[in-house]
């Protein structure tokens, strides 16, 4: 046993079924600055402790594991995101804001809503926005080449985003700087009511009221992912209703997330001079080394997921109406699946990371991700031929999020190719 880790029989009177293993009892608080700021050896503590384990500061159930973090994300039936895929446990206490019709629900009602918006962000959509999206991206990455060094987050993966994603979108232009602080109060919102939740929400009455505004028909323009979604309002699909939540959906998961993969894609890149001598030789590795990064520092750390009946993970019996937290950035370091885990490897076969998830709740907007990291990454690519970390990134903690608010880098310009 590792040191810090007891063990029980978990909670509960034991029932027939599989033999119980022994759960380890582990009291680290996930969701502390010191947790967030440094997560790795922690979740290596809580990944060899075993396969679930009881965090008893919270009274909830955890998994760091590879496998069954796929199994729970995939056996929705047995774990329910209806109760909230935060630690607040929707049945108990009131959510912060009107549940997500596609992430806090579950089938029957998820489905519908679901599909829409899979065709909403099509492989043919997406493509779509490939031009726009990659002249952005020249723009902005060849006038920060030229400057030679720069803050690869607070000027390049907050701006990116930013410039190409509420376009998309057709967004007013009006109040777009309450876009980000939006996303840190959804994802801060999935944790625990502590320092960083209560920094989050400051200002929440005035941003949900825009948010609220710019999910109406008539503030979106003509031609954007937004109408899209309402035109399916008019093919009685969905209700109106549906549709206003569908577009926060995207105002919700569309613009921290992206912010925080392409820091930290950035950040890790530099930090690997070698991974990035490969990419700038070979461009067309910018995909592969965009994929490689969300499973080496996953932008959305954890999700929960609430037991709808008495069920066996990994030989440990969970009671029904429990909440597990699900690590997929510690599963996306298993050494169980992956060789050398804690290695960035460009050119490594990512499939089966669960940085967007897995199952019927995985990233809906994933397409449009990678084409923002792949536009990005390729244009530095070709113009710069090294990288290099002038300072040490500083981490932006956040309950779920994992990043970094600054990751000061120097770039070595290259000859411009390949265009
Ligand atoms: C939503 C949503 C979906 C995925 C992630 C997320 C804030 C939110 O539907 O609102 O994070």
């Amino acid at each position: 046993m590792t040191s810090g880790a007891t063990t029980s029989s978990g909670p509960g009177p034991s029932v027939p079924g599989p033999v119980p293993v022994p759960v380890p009892v582990l009291d680290d608080d996930p969701f502390s600055v010191s947790f967030l700021a440094d997560p790795y050896p922690r979740h290596e503590r809580m990944r060899e402790a075993g396969p679930v384990v009881w965090l008893s500061h919270y009274g909830i159930w955890a998994s760091a594991r590879h496998e069954q973090v796929v199994t729970a994300l995939t056996d929705w039936r047995a774990f329910s995101s209806a109760s909230g895929v935060g630690l607040a446990d929707f049945r108990k206490e009131k959510p912060w804001r009107v549940p997500s019709l596609l992430l806090e629900a579950d089938p029957p009602d998820h489905t519908r809503v679901r599909e829409v918006m899979t065709e909403v962000l099509s492989s043919r959509r997406v493509r779509g926005l490939r031009e726009e999206f990659a002249a952005v991206a020249e723009s902005l990455v060849g006038d920060l080449v030229e400057r030679g060094t720069f803050d690869a987050v607070r000027d390049l993966a907050e701006v990116f985003p930013l410039r190409v994603f509420p376009d998309a979108l057709g967004l007013p232009e009006e109040g777009r700087e309450n876009l980000m602080p939006y996303g840190g109060m959804a994802f801060n919102g999935f944790g625990p009511r502590n320092d960083l939740f209560h920094e989050a929400m400051a200002d929440a009455p005035r941003i949900q009221e825009w948010i609220n505004e710019s999910c109406r028909r008539e503030n979106l323009a003509a031609g954007g992912l937004g109408q899209d979604i309402w035109a399916f309002a008019d093919t009685g699909r969905i209700t109106p209703e549906q549709a206003a939540m569908l577009v926060r959906s995207l105002l919700s998961a569309g613009i921290d997330t992206t912010v925080y993969a392409i820091g930290n894609a950035l950040a890790a890149l530099a930090a690997h001079p070698g991974q990035w001598a490969r990419v700038h030789e070979n461009p067309a590795l910018a995909k592969l080394a965009f994929e490689e990064a969300i499973r080496f520092e996953s932008p959305v750390q954890t999700f929960f997921r609430t037991t709808t009946r008495a069920v066996d993970l990994g030989g440990v019996r969970i009671g029904p109406g429990e909440k597990i937290l699900l690590f997929l950035g510690a599963a996306n370091r298993d050494p169980r699946k992956w060789i050398n885990p804690h290695t960035l490897d460009v050119t490594r076969r990512t499939a089966g990371h669960v940085g967007f998830g897995t199952g019927i709740h995985a990233c809906v907007g994933q397409q449009v991700a990678r084409l923002e990291g792949d536009v990005v990454l390729t244009a530095l690519a070709r113009r710069a031929a090294m990288l290099s970390p002038t300072a040490a990134p500083e981490p932006r903690p956040n309950n779920t999020l994992r990043g970094f608010s600054s990751a000061p880098i120097r770039v070595e310009k290259a000859a411009v190719r390949g265009r």
